[in-house]
């Protein structure tokens, strides 16, 4: 199925600088900003910077370049909070939300980090 990208979303706006953003950490290819409503003490939206609508449209369709960048941004951020389970944090959770059954909002994807409580069991 194609993806049809709607470049009218507001992380698509907030990308092109109309709307502010309260910026985590930023590269070429990707951004991180503070969710406007937080889950979490620490609740941060890693977003790459290309017209992507969901998680596997990303894996599928950006180049390896990105991919990366995405990655070591996650890990950029998942430090700045102090959340690296693997080095002595207390851990995070990563969650991706797509399309109607995983009730995605935002139609640009996006990976919510979340730290700084324990967020409980995995099936909410
Ligand atoms: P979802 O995975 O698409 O359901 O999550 C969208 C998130 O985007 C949600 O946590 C909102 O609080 C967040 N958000 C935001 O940070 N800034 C905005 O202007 C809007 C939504 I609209």
């Amino acid at each position: 199925m194609a993806y049809v990208y709607d470049d009218t979303n507001i992380f698509a706006r907030i990308l092109r600088g109309e709307i502010p953003n309260k910026t985590v950490y930023e590269t070429e290819h990707t951004l991180a900003f503070a969710d406007i409503a937080p889950k979490a003490p620490a609740h941060v939206l890693v977003i790459p910077k290309g017209p992507y609508v969901t998680y596997d449209h990303f894996c599928a369709a950006a180049s390896a370049e990105e991919i990366v960048d995405f990655s070591r941004a996650v890990a950029e951020v998942v430090k700045l909070v102090g959340a690296e389970a693997h080095s002595g944090g207390k851990g995070f959770r990563a969650i991706t939300n797509a399309g109607e059954h995983g009730v995605q909002e935002v139609p640009h994807f996006h990976l919510h980090i979340l730290a700084g409580r324990n967020i409980g069991p995995m099936i909410l």
